[in-house]
């Protein structure tokens, strides 16, 4: 595969990604929308699936279908076997030291929730301490506002500066002996800024927090090592990264998801069960209560195949070559306003235009076939923080191109030319 998808030898020499090849792959692509080509820049909210994806879903409901760690029939073994060996290419995806660390979830949302429902209820109590940071998602504030209400616990929220950077200095101040665990996102969803995770782990350590990071927006552009990183907990959502809906993973080290109280009960996280006594599985099964989301699984599985398919410096370099691009271009439009303007800054875009409200803006491109999103990007604190209600943003993904920004600048005249 990997030969479909990276440069050929002469693109190679010339420095060139194989763009065209790669988009091929990914048939939505090829679709028209109001009969013009879509241009898809909604990538932060969900990526588009190449067919190696949408086929090993089929595959699997058409040849491998069974319910795993159950039967002893020949299916329920083979479905067994794909569903641990998608969690092997994901331990092998995060660099996890074991495939036990890797707990298959619904999506990023359900990773955090577990880790604020197990870890935090047996480890944050009253007057203990969650620090999060000014440009999380709903997702990472809501479950441990839950836990520290809960709990008689304090959320506290980490500084940005006005380009959306997280204040390392101030984020440091604020940890104090009580603070039990820092949770910080790798991307941000509106601004694209890339926190500095391995300073903040390495600083959390140091004071006795452990750190959960929100990987939803770095696993499909950054290569991600949670060895590296040194962190306790880190979550990706697989739809994000080119993988079906309905799946992700929570990871975490082993002595901690050890030591974790279960959260659901049900099949598949027992050992033994008596009306009397229940005796708990090991990890990863303790966490993935009921019947898994097998096919979803898979569909990851073949996900982080496509994604190692791909020679992953070209494609960021191609990632980083069509944002820089994007930058500039939209720089060049009167009255907008790029918001999120981090030195270390991932592909996303958002911005703001004089006078024009983003769900105008979104609106409008729509009829172009260009898709982009408009709103608080479910970061409504952020909105605050960046002193707006809503920002337009164009997120980017493997297979952007120059020309789907060029679409989206001719489309940005049009709005303007419609608001003059
Ligand atoms: N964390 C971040 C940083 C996210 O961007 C998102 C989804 C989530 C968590 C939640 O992920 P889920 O898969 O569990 O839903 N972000 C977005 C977005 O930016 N637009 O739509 C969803």
């Amino acid at each position: 595969m990997s030969a479909l998808l990276t440069r050929s030898s002469a693109q190679e020499r010339a420095g060139d990604f194989d763009i065209e090849r790669l988009r091929r792959h990914f048939p939505i692509l090829g679709e028209k929308v109001y009969g013009k080509p879509l241009v898809y820049l909604d990538n932060a909210a969900t990526s588009q699936k190449p067919q190696a994806v949408i086929d090993a879903l089929a595959r699997f409901y058409s040849k491998d279908n069974a319910n795993v760690h159950r039967g002893v029939h020949y299916l329920a073994e083979r479905a067994t076997e794909e569903y641990e060996g998608a969690r092997a290419k994901v331990q092998r995806f995060l660099n996890a030291e074991h495939a036990s660390e890797v707990i298959f979830v619904r999506g990023t949302t359900e990773a955090i929730n577990l880790v604020a429902q197990t870890y935090g209820k047996a480890h944050v109590g009253a007057d203990d301490e969650v620090r999060i940071s000014a440009m999380e998602h709903h997702s990472n504030i809501v479950p441990w506002q839950m836990l520290c209400e809960e709990k008689g616990a304090r959320l506290r929220v980490a500084p940005i500066n006005d380009a959306g950077e997280f204040l390392f200095e101030e984020f440091e101040k604020l940890i104090g002996p009580r603070t039990r665990l820092v949770a910080v996102t790798h991307v941000s969803n509106v601004l694209g800024s890339i926190n500095p995770i391995r300073r903040i782990v390495e600083m959390a350590h140091a004071r006795g927090a452990r750190v959960l990071v929100d990987g939803a927006q770095a696993a499909p552009h950054l290569k991600v090592d949670v060895q590296a990183l040194g962190c306790d907990f880190y979550t990706l959502s697989g739809h994000k990264m080119y993988g079906p809906t309905g799946i992700g993973v929570l990871y975490g080290r082993r002595e901690l998801l050890e030591e974790m109280p279960p959260w659901q009960g049900g099949g598949d996280m027992i050992l033994s069960v008596s009306f009397e006594k229940t005796v708990y599985n090991k990890p990863p099964y303790k966490f993935e209560a009921g019947t898994p989301n097998l096919a979803g699984a898979v569909g990851l599985g073949a996900a982080i195949d496509f994604l190692a398919g791909l020679e992953h410096d070209a494609l960021a370099a191609h990632e980083a070559d069509v944002l820089a691009y994007g930058i500039h271009a939209l720089a060049e439009i009167p009255g907008l306003r790029l918001i999120g303007t981090a030195h270390a800054k991932a592909s996303v875009l958002s911005f703001m235009l004089d006078g024009i409200h983003p769900h105008d803006i979104a609106t409008i491109l729509d009829r172009e076939g260009i898709a982009i999103r408009a709103g608080h990007h479910c970061a409504q604190p952020l909105m605050k923080r960046l002193g707006v209600a809503a920002t337009a943003r164009a997120s980017l993904a493997c297979y952007s191109t120059r020309q789907d920004i060029d679409a989206l600048v001719a489309g940005l005249w049009k709005v303007q030319e419609v608001f003059r």
